[in-house]
């Protein structure tokens, strides 16, 4: 089978061949219909040696759809139905793993990787061989394309929004900083699990446009002056909550200058960016601060209902998996309007 490998760090992706994996005891082989490239999957690329907590070489891909191919003998599964994978895989045995909150695992320190195609072979191929069927997720007849997107920019936005949900009513405002994968359906999102105001900012025209295609209700270009934006268009006090998807040490000083006081910053966008945390300091008093990762497998069974109801819907731009080259490039430059998908041949 194709697939797109990191042969070791400091060094580029290559498209290669491999035999195809078979399943044993409870595993499923699923044939990969479409698979996401990320911001995430750049920052395991560009990682110097001992940054990340896994090694190459192994199989990208952590954001996958398909279809299931075969089953081990001890899994109980349909061949050829089609399905979405919930790619945080964890110990599989703590308390987390045992609630599908894989994402939290409380091994994840005694693991050698972080997830499907992080550390562990992932789908940037035609297979990927999946641990248990209980990380499998059924779509019905969702195009695998806007699928797989579900499973990353999809989830982590719903689980960012789930952890302040319950603060957000009709006289609530959020920003959602960064209108790329994750931020645009973040957008969507807020709009069809709240009633408050959207507030998108982002450096780009398109992503702009793509905020108000996603149902924002004012979009503004950042500048040193967005914090004013923010604060004028709430009567001064500022937003209820802060959504960024950059994760810059700018997004998160403007976060933190245009939050009102008992606001949420959650931080979800892995810049790198730093904030101070000091009283007295910037932050406004009452204020609560998140770094929400990845998703739980029933957030992702939500998401994917969500879409299947017309909810949702990723903007997608298509590679064949063997040009996942340009895809990298495309998402480095900032030329993707919406997620970068692969598509194997
Ligand atoms: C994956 C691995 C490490 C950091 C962040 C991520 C996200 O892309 C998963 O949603
Ligand atoms: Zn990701
Ligand atoms: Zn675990």
């Amino acid at each position: 089978m194709t697939a797109v490998r990191l042969p070791g760090w400091g060094r580029s992706p290559v498209v290669t061949e491999l035999p195809r994996p078979v399943p044993r005891d409870g595993q499923v082989l699923v044939r990969v219909e479409a698979v996401g490239l990320c911001h995430s999957d750049l920052h395991v690329i560009d990682a110097a040696r001992g940054a990340m907590p896994f090694r190459p070489p192994f199989t990208l891909g952590h954001e996958v759809a398909g279809r299931i191919a075969a089953g081990g003998p001890s899994a109980a599964v349909t061949v050829g139905e089609r399905v979405v994978v919930h790619g945080p895989w964890g110990c599989g045995s703590c308390p987390r793993c045992a609630r599908g909150r894989d994402n939290y695992c409380d091994r994840r320190s005694e693991l050698s990787w972080a997830g499907m195609g992080l550390g562990v072979d992932g789908g940037m191929a035609d297979h990927v061989l999946v641990p248990s069927t209980k990380h499998l997720v059924p779509i019905g007849e969702l195009d695998a394309g806007e699928a797989a997107p579900l499973t990353d920019a999809g989830l982590t936005s719903y689980h960012a929004i789930a952890g302040i949900r319950p603060r957000l009513d009709e006289d609530s405002t959020v920003a959602v900083i960064g209108i790329g994968g994750l931020g645009h359906l973040a957008v969507q999102l807020i709009r069809a699990l709240t009633p408050c105001r959207v507030i998108a900012v982002d450096v780009r025209d398109e992503a702009l446009a793509l905020a108000e295609r996603s149902g924002a209700h004012l979009s503004t270009k950042a500048t040193a002056d967005t914090s004013r934006v923010l604060r004028a268009t709430t009567g001064g006090a500022g937003v209820d909550a802060v959504l960024d998807f950059v994760g810059s040490r700018s997004t998160l000083d403007l976060g933190a200058r245009g939050l009102r006081s008992d606001g949420d910053l959650v931080l979800v966008g892995s810049s790198g960016g730093e904030l101070t945390v000091r009283k007295p300091g910037s932050l406004p008093p009452g204020c609560r601060i998140s770094l929400p990762f990845w998703g739980s497998r029933d957030e992702l069974a939500d998401v994917v209902a969500l879409s299947r109801a017309g909810a949702l819907s990723a903007e997608v731009q298509r590679f064949p998996l063997t040009a996942v080259h340009e895809a990298i490039s495309a998402l480095r430059n900032g030329n993707l309007a919406g997620r970068a998908v692969l598509i194997p041949g």
